[in-house]
């Protein structure tokens, strides 16, 4: 097998990456593209720190197991078929699945700190960038937070103010300079999504 290309999504939270990846996923055949999402690596609740007030912050690179997750993605580059639990985020009504990892030519790395974890990012033969306006973001991040995750409004105000954009200014924004491509998403990204398209079947045909 041929080492696949690795390719690395980051934004801001809410900026439309899963969105935007779950629409690139659709469009490969599943055994040419790979994707192995940085949420499925998040540290269990009772290892993650609380914040002054005792909210817990779930926005810190800390949070995730960056190890274990750097380790996945050399395995499956390195053609082994990773195996992963889901994660639910803490919603107890969802029951989480296995996840299966298969090499595949494509492998899609995504998370808000892909760029920022070094061992992560010097992996990467491509970083994509998805970004969105502040505004635009929190009202995206209100509606999948109660819809998706459960929580409620307070809560989700109390941490996109305390917690994630903080965290989105100095562990997400200033490694914006080291995207190869920069994808707009305050409207919709189709574009960007054909070009990121077009680009990754040449590399599979090629
Ligand atoms: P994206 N997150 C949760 O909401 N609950 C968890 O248990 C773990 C993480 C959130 C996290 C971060 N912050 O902003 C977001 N909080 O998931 C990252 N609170 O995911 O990039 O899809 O927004
Ligand atoms: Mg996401």
């Amino acid at each position: 097998m041929q080492k696949p290309f690795i390719v690395g999504i980051t934004g801001g939270s809410a900026s439309g990456k899963t969105t935007f990846l779950n629409k690139l996923l659709a469009s490969f055949a599943p055994e040419n593209i790979c994707l192995i999402s940085q949420d499925n690596y998040y540290k269990p609740r009772e290892h993650q720190t609380a914040d002054i007030n005792g909210v817990i912050n779930f926005d810190l690179p800390s949070c995730i197991d960056d190890e274990a997750y750097a380790h996945d993605i050399l395995k499956v580059s390195q053609g082994e078929t990773v195996y992963r639990q889901e994660y639910t985020f803490n919603n107890p009504n969802v029951v989480p699945r296995q996840l299966e990892f298969r090499p595949a030519p494509i492998v899609v790395v995504e998370g808000i700190f892909v760029f920022y974890f070094e061992e992560i990012a010097k992996l990467l033969d491509l970083k994509v960038y998805i970004d969105a306006k502040e505004y635009i973001k929190l009202q995206r991040r209100i509606v999948r937070d109660k819809v998706e995750r459960g929580y409620d409004l307070d809560d989700v105000l109390y941490r996109y103010t305390h917690h994630v954009a903080p965290t989105y200014e100095k562990y997400i924004k200033p490694y914006k300079n080291d995207a190869d491509i920069i994808i707009p998403n305050n409207a919709n990204f189709e574009r960007g999504l054909e070009v990121i398209t077009t680009y990754l079947n040449a590399k599979i045909k090629a």
